[in-house]
């Protein structure tokens, strides 16, 4: 899609339990939303590749141990050095010239230059596909006992979606499905935790689907979710708020 200031690429992102079933749909609605013709990205956080997605991933599979506060804003630091500031010359194969025409690549007085990476792409027409974002940071920081206002608070300014897809599976069902228990956080009780954190923030713009139905009836599902937003998306870009 052509780059313009009326229309720009959708936010979308899917949010659930560990093996929901996020990691596969987000595979298959990329697929589906190519084949329409849209520019689409799929992110993921944690972003395991930066060196603070290294720092977390060394916590999930237990080879480092954090204070619960420390791991809770790196989880939030991962998302915002792909939201804003984001040094240039970290991304291999960019195209400058495209951002450059875009408004959001800026110099600092210590001569970094910086880009609004999330805005910059969904501003050119892309539509990011992101499984697990700040709900995520939210839910496992608050189901550990962190005060939930606590936890939202580095979130605020963070770009809002335009839709959130709950998928949603007692933790129970999750604990069945393949590789389960790997990872610091796969434990049912924990996850049981983590389900009502989730549900603390659920509001009337998710959009909850049951994530026990057959692969196929929920990719399907998920498509006709998401084709309202996709469609020439007009409306400004938001950012996350205190709610
Ligand atoms: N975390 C956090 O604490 N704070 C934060 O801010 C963020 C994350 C962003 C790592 O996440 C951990 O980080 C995570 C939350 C925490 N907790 N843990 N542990 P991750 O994204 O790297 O890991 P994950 O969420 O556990 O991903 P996952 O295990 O890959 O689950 P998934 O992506 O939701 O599911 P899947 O890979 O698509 O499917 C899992 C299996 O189920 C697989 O064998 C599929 O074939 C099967 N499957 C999928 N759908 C179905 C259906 N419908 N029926 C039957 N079987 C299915």
């Amino acid at each position: 899609r052509a780059s313009s200031s009326e229309s720009r690429g959708a936010l979308i992102v899917l949010e659930g339990l560990d093996r929901s079933g996020k990691t596969s749909q987000s595979s298959r609605l990329l697929s589906y939303l190519e084949g329409l013709g849209h520019s689409t990205e799929l992110w993921r956080f944690p972003d395991r590749s930066t060196s603070v997605g290294q720092m977390i991933s060394a916590y999930l599979s237990n080879k480092s141990h954090l204070d619960d506060r420390t791991i809770h804003l790196l989880f939030s630091a991962n998302r915002w050095e792909k939201r804003v500031t984001v040094e240039v010359s970290l991304y291999k194969n960019f195209d400058y010239q495209k951002f450059q025409d875009s408004n959001e690549l800026f110099s600092r007085s210590d001569g970094f230059t910086q880009i609004s990476l999330m805005e910059t792409q969904l501003k050119n027409g892309i539509t990011l596909i992101i499984d697990r974002y700040s709900y995520s940071g939210v839910a496992f920081s608050s189901a550990k006992g962190l005060d939930i206002e606590w936890c939202k608070a580095p979130e605020v300014g963070l770009l809002a979606p335009d839709i959130v897809l709950y998928l949603d599976i007692p933790p129970e069902k999750a604990a069945e499905r393949g590789g389960y228990g790997g990872e610091r956080y796969e434990q049912l009780e924990f996850q049981r935790k983590v389900a009502k954190c989730y549900q603390a923030q659920c509001d009337s713009s998710w959009k909850v689907i049951d994530a026990c139905q057959p692969i196929e009836d929920i990719e399907k599902q998920l498509q006709d979710a998401v084709l309202d937003h996709v469609t020439d998306v007009c409306q400004p870009i938001e950012d996350i708020d205190k709610q």
